[in-house]
């Protein structure tokens, strides 16, 4: 082949690779989820994907991550590089194959154990197409070699560009500003996940590095994170603020049936349980088989132990499998070749062949702890028999709260102002702090499709009240009163069942001060425990009233933030007439009448509704627990620092 021949031939191969990354650019959000923040950080969580691969595979225990000044993003490890060598088929590059042909990244190591990966797998391919510009470059026989793109499409063949005397990978990526909503990385959002990366892969050393900023002495900001003992260690963190029932975690790590299989429980004195799931290092909030194996595995293995105890007979009661759950804090982790992801954001395990495999890690691991262990088997027992007795005074209440739906006439709370339509999808309730907003928002809202519920000042915490408290709470039941949810489906006695759900849209409004901001959280942490299911539907937001009211003559304007009033005062100013600017700083929702109220934080097409989604639900959990739980002084100084939600995207 002459040299012009092989330039013509590599054009021509470019076009179908480009066919492939052109569908990626088309639609984007098919491949990576969103172009928002969420898509933005899953290119970085893909790229260290593979390198967690190859740690899998042995071959490397280092992965640093930068933020770079201009948002780009650098991804290096020391595993074994990417290939080079010619591809025979492709003919080209192995490391321009991998970077430019869809789903390629495997294809060349069919041996090594390939799980990881992202949520859509979609391999480093899809970042190159989603960047304005990507350097990869390989540490590797002793060479160093590098190729750049530009929105997927090769600058040059790969070429040699030094000697190494190591080996290695690094990808360097600037996200394309056409394509998403935002550019700016995260920092919190990169190191949560980076943190629970190295849990859940114990031995790896994740660096994360911010060079965009420098604090008082001149350093970068930046974090190792590394799990000598994953599991175990990654249980202690998440109960790092509650107050623990047994001294240690019971652990198992090991393959069973060829899955590889790694548990880690312990119980605190709280009521509520937190299992984390995790298949091939992403976590699945909507359960699934492995889930299933691990609850079959804990209902059997303590119910057999507490009724060969004598200890259950002697109290009288029933034990179901919810009462093993309170308390409790466990993360289950495995690896399967082939997940099936279903249900509703496709974070529910499908594989059958995953449950028999956990539930007898478990089994193993426990029964091993209890025997080894008297003194905290009985700790755990007597928690247990707790839990049946406050489940049963619990389902008391709640059968009380959903008969009296049934029976009393239209069964809707007397605080409720209702809408007139009828159609969920298009009717709205608003959660306001205090009778006197509420009676401002009932004369400001659209009483087509929108309905008020004032809450009476601060609600339950629910983080810290048992169960039957909780059911048995005005306020609380109101709110499943209005919504129209029970608790309970056919298949899950905890489920929340929506089929009577009213409105797609819950919005919490609360005053903009440090008061209000802690009603908003002590509302969301109620539905994060008790109504995630509303959470994981996005039906829930938080409205977003304005801060201060600049005002000028008749001329008046609304402003949220501190840079915002300050523009619109300079606006203002400068706008002739003789009268002065006034600026009013509104400090509730009740300083505002039902028009400004309406203008500024009900009206469809002027407010902004924040949507509550749930980022990171290990991190989520912890958060939560942390701001309402028993442990104060870090409470205050969270709320002091940072009034919002370090996870919880808002
Ligand atoms: C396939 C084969 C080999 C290495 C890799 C993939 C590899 C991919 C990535 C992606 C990021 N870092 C990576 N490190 C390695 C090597 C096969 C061999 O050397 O025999």
């Amino acid at each position: 082949m002459s040299e012009q021949e092989k330039k013509q031939d590599y054009a021509a191969d470019n076009i179908q690779v480009l066919e492939g990354l052109e569908a990626v650019r088309k639609r984007p959000a098919m491949y990576i989820g969103d172009v928002g923040v969420k898509g933005l950080h899953h290119l970085v969580y893909e790229v260290v994907d593979n390198s967690i691969d190859e740690a899998l595979a042995g071959h490397c225990d280092t992965i640093d991550v930068l933020i770079n000044e201009d948002n780009s993003i650098t991804v290096k490890d020391n595993g074994r590089g990417i290939p080079t060598a010619m591809h025979t088929k492709e003919k080209k590059s192995a490391l321009e194959v991998v970077m430019t042909v869809l789903h390629a990244g495997g294809k060349f190591d069919k041996d090594t154990y390939k799980v990881s990966g992202g949520l859509h797998g979609v391999g480093v391919s899809c970042v190159n197409a989603l960047s304005s510009d990507l350097r990869a470059t390989v540490h590797r026989d002793g060479k160093i070699f590098q190729q750049e793109y530009k929105i997927g499409v090769p600058q040059y063949e790969v070429k040699e560009i030094g000697t190494a005397s190591d080996t290695g990978t690094e990808v360097r990526f600037l996200p394309d500003a056409s394509i998403f909503e935002t550019t700016v990385y995260n920092y919190d959002t990169l190191a949560a996940r980076m943190r629970e990366l190295a849990f859940l892969n114990k031995g790896i050393t994740i660096t994360l590095t911010d060079l965009r900023n420098k604090d008082e002495e001149g350093k970068h900001i930046g974090q190792t994170f590394y799990s000598e003992e994953g599991l175990n260690e990654f249980v202690k963190y998440l109960d790092r603020n509650r107050e623990p029932l047994l001294e240690d975690t019971v652990y198992f790590e090991g393959e069973k049936d060829g899955i590889p299989v790694e548990v880690a429980m312990t119980y605190n004195t709280s009521y509520t349980e937190n299992i984390q799931a995790y298949v091939n290092n992403i976590n699945t909030h909507e359960g699934g088989t492995h889930l299933s194996g691990f609850r079959r595995g804990l209902t059997n293995t303590l119910k057999k132990y507490a009724t060969d105890s004598g200890m259950l007979a002697k109290e009288k009661v029933e034990i179901e499998g919810d009462d093993f759950r309170e308390g409790l804090t466990a993360v289950v982790s495995v690896k399967v070749q082939e997940p099936q992801f279903e249900g509703q954001t496709k974070t529910k395990l499908g594989n059958r062949e995953v449950t028999a495999p956990v539930s007898q890690a478990v089994s193993q691991m426990l029964a091993d702890y209890l025997e080894e262990h008297p003194n905290e088997a009985k700790i755990i027992v007597q928690k247990v028999i707790l839990a049946a007795k406050a489940r049963q005074a619990a389902r008391k209440a709640r059968e009380m709260v959903q008969r009296k739906n049934v029976m009393s006439g239209s069964g809707l709370p007397g605080k409720l102002a209702d809408c007139s339509s009828k159609d969920p999808a298009e009717c709205e309730i608003y959660l306001v702090e205090g009778d006197s907003a509420g009676g401002t928002a009932k004369q400001g809202r659209d009483r087509n499709f929108q309905a008020i519920m004032p809450l009476r000042g601060k609600i339950l915490n629910v983080e810290k009240a048992m169960q039957h408290k909780i059911f048995e709470n005005e306020e609380i039941k109101n709110i499943y009163t209005a919504l129209g949810v029970r608790v309970g489906t056919e298949d899950d006695s905890k489920a929340l069942n929506m089929e009577k759900l009213r409105y797609h849209k819950v919005i919490i409004m609360c005053d903009a001060d440090v008061d209000g901001s802690h009603i908003e959280t002590l509302i969301l942490t109620f539905f994060f425990r008790y109504m995630k299911e509303m959470i994981e539907n996005g039906y829930v937001y938080i409205a977003t009233p304005p801060l201060y009211q600049v005002k000028k003559g008749a001329k008046s304007q609304y402003a949220w933030d501190d840079d915002q009033r300050d523009r619109l005062i300079q606006e203002l100013k400068g706008s002739g007439s003789e009268s002065s600017v006034g600026v009013q700083r509104y400090k509730g929702l009740g300083e505002m009448n039902a028009e400004q109220l309406w203008d500024t934080t009900m009206n469809p097409e002027y407010r902004t509704l924040r949507q509550v989604t749930i980022e990171n639900a290990a991190e989520c959990d912890q958060v939560f627990s942390m701001l309402m739980g028993e442990d104060v002084p870090p409470r205050r100084e969270f709320i002091e620092r940072n009034a919002k939600y370090a996870n919880i995207d808002v």
